[in-house]
């Protein structure tokens, strides 16, 4: 592990320096009235709530800018050393109910907004989701930087302000339809432009060499067509600690000189249009999570996060030290969220050559001191590859950059192994074999002196594995970082009442030491403690039987096992093992094999990449499923399907807590981690889960007899795959042969012929890489064992319990306190 000097930081619950930040009731709603009628010009008969939620908003933001702005000072006058967290996803959510609650006056405005007639929640309510990333990776990040907030440490989160998030999701037909999500068109009152440090971002042109006064080669890049990147911060406040960190996010837009150019020329729809192009570049959010891609404008976000933000922090350096960069590797560092901001390696070179005249060698030992890279994924076909003619077109300099790194490496790999030319054609950050690509991996653990994987498995994976070469040449730069989820959105926020009641058995500290949670264990015997437990879990499972009824009128059954699946669809998450299970619980109805029955509610939500084909189908499988289920009157109350449409932050915040049953069921060794677990684990949740991700220290902290494991092992799954025979497996197996014929003969799609073909095949062939029908009978299996534990109501409480009292450790608190000792070293900042 790269260890790097530093003084171990001060636990959060020992500081003791809090503001306090309390609310004058009176000075509260006179502000809120205010900005409601002056600013809003609203009155008593706006009908909507949308203003009422933004005049609070401007309230609530005004309490956090002065903090903001001291955190701010705070860190300039300390020179701290400081980490850039940069990522092409933050995946925020809503910020209005998280800012009341870090700054502890969530109670207090309640009361405020009852005198005046309103409805806190219902306001909180109206708020759009910021949904700018695709799923995990993105909830990530913006879980990182709020407890990067809560440990006070100096952390700035680097992103793109895209126009249109995340697309919002219908279902027409049982089919997805996409929305774009115009996330911004009622404006957004959490963040402040800040056009005074715009950046100016290069693409296309051509490189010139030519001699600089001091008689050294040097090269420009020149004749470019240039567009700007303006920032957007928002205010990221610590919980209850006066610390308020900063999101900054780039906007692109045209640089004026190109528009004038035009108009002078008289083409006014040309500069226009130009403009367009421009502006185009951080539009919309790509919605594939670990997909392939590979398009120019998908290039072009990337270069202009990295650009934008390399420039900002080398800008600022800059105006301190002049071009003095000795000290700027103890000062800086670079966290990249996956290789999609990887190609900062090149660009910082490039900003340190040819705009501040640094040396090769001094330039690269700078940038391998300051770049740390996070893996997220082992799937290959996620590897970020770009072709080399792209690169030399949009960014030819920085291409050369990239051969120059490359050239350098290669030298030291030969010195290594020498005459191993395999594995120098394997290592080279350039694929030569076919059309040639840039490997973005290889440019980030080249360029960085950590990289680490995201659970233990899966850093072990990578290092066995995809990685392993550069494992061999260099073992101390890999590490794991297990991931997290911040308590306060995903226990204290979204889950008011369990919090209280936990709060009120074992005091608050939980919320900024999570392993405090431990301390339930000692009232699983407590009758009255497990009585007001199972009546709170009933309580949140009600509340979402409401919000179902009034959002997407769908009736649950809050008597039934709430049995959840919510996550991005991807064959190798493997809904569709989830559907097998609900057509043999079906199929057991239709027998009459129901003595004992669990009455169950099976819950599936998540976004299909537009392009996926294979897990749109699913989709469609499972909304024809429901209607069959829902139509049948021998099934009842017994079995129910429902997909929950549009599934995003907002709606995890109140599916959560609801649950009795987390599926965590993705084929062993292809969910890198995993985070939707560990928030369903904290709220009380029991997991069916294979040995994959996270699932695996879950199931450590929790112990096995609170885990319903199931499935092959990673080791397992690769032993088998050769010899793979799901029509074998079908053949030896009653339940899921009749399992498979109800989905053949087409009772599910009886006037829809053939569409499920395709899905059906997917799983009957050899080849199928996830290998859905091998887990089959393992997944039914314990789906029974689900049941018995199910029935003893009591043994249920106490497996509940001792989920959330063992969550501690899957907070990110946790998470970024292990990145800071081992990866960041940065000092905590007490905010006077
Ligand atoms: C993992 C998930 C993990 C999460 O990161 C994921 N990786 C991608 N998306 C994820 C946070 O570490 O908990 O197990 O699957 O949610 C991801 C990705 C991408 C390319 C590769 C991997 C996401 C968005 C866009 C491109």
């Amino acid at each position: 592990m790269p260890h790097r000097s530093f003084t171990k930081s001060t636990p959060v619950s020992t500081i003791t320096n809090v503001p306090k930040l309390g609310v004058n009731k009176a000075d509260f709603i006179a502000d809120f009235k205010r900005y409601y009628s002056h600013r809003l010009g609203r009155d008593e008969y706006c009908r909507s709530p949308y203003y009422a939620y933004e005049a609070l908003s401007l309230v609530i933001s005004d309490h956090l800018v002065e903090c903001w702005k001291k955190t701010y000072n705070t860190y300039k006058e300390q020179d701290c050393k400081r980490t850039y967290y940069l990522s092409m996803e933050f995946l925020m959510g809503r910020t209005l109910s998280n800012a009341m609650l870090n700054l502890g006056i969530t109670g207090d405005v309640a009361k405020a907004m009852y005198e005046l007639g309103l409805d806190l929640e219902e306001l909180v309510d109206t708020e759009p989701d910021a949904g700018l990333g695709n799923g995990g990776l993105g909830r990530l990040a913006a879980c990182f930087i709020d407890s990067a907030a809560t440990l006070q440490l100096p952390v700035m989160g680097y992103g793109l302000r895209y126009e249109y998030g995340m697309f919002s999701q219908e279902i027409v037909d049982g089919e997805q339809i996409e929305h774009p999500d115009h996330w911004l068109k009622n404006g957004n009152v959490w963040e402040i432009e800040r056009p005074e440090y715009t950046q100016r971002i290069k693409f296309g042109g051509r490189v010139e060499r030519f001699i600089d006064a001091d008689g050294s080669q040097r090269k420009c890049w020149i004749d470019t067509s240039d567009v700007l990147a303006v920032p957007y911060d928002t205010p990221i406040p610590g919980y209850k600690n006066g610390t308020v960190n900063t999101l900054r996010l780039w906007k692109s837009t045209a640089t004026e000189e190109f528009n004038l150019q035009d108009f002078n020329a008289g083409d006014y729809a040309e500069a226009v249009a130009e403009k367009n192009t421009a502006e185009n570049i951080s539009m919309v959010l790509y919605p594939n999570d670990a997909n392939e891609n590979g398009k120019a404008l998908r290039l072009q976000q990337q270069y202009l996060l990295a650009s934008a933000s390399l420039q900002d922090i080398v800008a600022n350096w800059v105006g301190r030290h002049g071009s003095n960069f000795t000290h700027f590797a103890d000062k800086n560092c670079f966290q990249l969220n996956d290789t999609h901001p990887s190609v900062s390696v090149a660009e910082l070179m490039r900003l340190l050559i040819d705009e501040h005249g640094l040396s090769w060698n001094d330039a690269w030992a700078i940038t391998k001191k300051t770049m740390a890279y996070t893996n997220h994924t082992l799937l290959p076909e996620a590897l970020e590859k770009w072709s080399v003619s792209l690169f030399e077109r949009l960014l030819p300099r920085v291409l050369e950059i990239i051969f120059e790194i490359n050239a350098h490496f290669l030298a030291e790999v030969s010195a290594h192994w020498p005459g191993d030319t395999d594995r120098l054609a394997r290592m080279s950050l350039i694929e030569e074999a076919g059309e040639k690509q840039v490997r973005m991996a290889y440019l980030a653990i080249v360029g960085s002196y950590s990289v680490n994987g995201v659970a233990e498995l899966h850093s072990k994976l990578l290092q066995e594995g995809l990685f392993n070469d550069f494992y061999q040449l260099w073992p101390e730069k890999f590490n794991n970082k297990t991931n997290g989820v911040t308590p306060r959105r995903w226990l204290a926020g979204c889950n008011p009442e369990l919090a209280s009641f936990i709060t009120e058995t074992i005091g608050d500290k939980w919320v900024t030491d999570l392993s405090e949670l431990k301390k339930l264990e000692a009232f699983i015997n407590d009758k009255k403690f497990c009585k007001k437990w199972y009546s709170l879990q009933n309580n949140a499972k009600q509340a979402l039987v409401d919000y179902s009824k009034k959002e997407y009128d769908i009736n649950l059954n809050v008597n039934a096992l709430f049995d959840i699946q919510v996550k991005r669809f991807h064959e190798y998450k493997r809904q569709l093992l989830n559907v097998l299970h609900v057509i043999h619980l079906y199929d057991r109805i239709k027998r009459g094999d129901t003595e004992n029955w669990t009455n169950r509610c099976v819950l599936i939500g998540g976004k299909a990449a537009p392009g996926y084909y294979m897990a749109k189908r699913i989709i469609k499988l499972i909304n024809n499923i429901s209607q069959v289920l829902s139509s049948d009157p021998d099934v009842g109350d017994k079995l129910s399907l429902v997909f929950l449409p549009n599934y995003r932050v907002s709606a995890m915040e109140k599916i959560c807590p609801a649950a009795d049953l987390s599926e965590q069921i993705s084929t062993a060794g292809k969910e890198a981690s995993g985070t939707g677990n560990m928030k369903f684990m904290m709220n009380g949740a029991l997991t069916i889960g294979t040995l994959d991700g996270a699932n695996i220290e879950i199931r450590e902290e929790v112990g096995a007899d609170n885990f319903f494991l199931f499935g092959l092992t990673e080791d397992e799954v690769e032993k088998l795959r050769p010899d793979y025979n799901p029509t074998e497996i079908i053949n030896q197996d009653d339940d899921l042969k009749r399992v498979m014929k109800l989905l053949e003969c087409g009772h599910f799609n009886q006037f829809e012929p053939g569409i499920f073909n395709d899905v059906i095949n997917s799983i009957k062939s050899s080849n199928d890489p996830w290998m859905t029908i091998a887990d089959f009978r393992s997944f039914i299996d314990m789906q029974k064992q689900v049941e018995v534990a199910y029935q003893d109501t009591e043994r249920w409480t106490r497996m509940s319990i001792m989920n959330t009292a063992n969550s501690g450790k899957f907070s990110t608190d946790r998470t970024i306190q292990n990145y800071n000792d081992e990866i960041w070293g940065l000092e905590p900042v007490v905010i006077k």
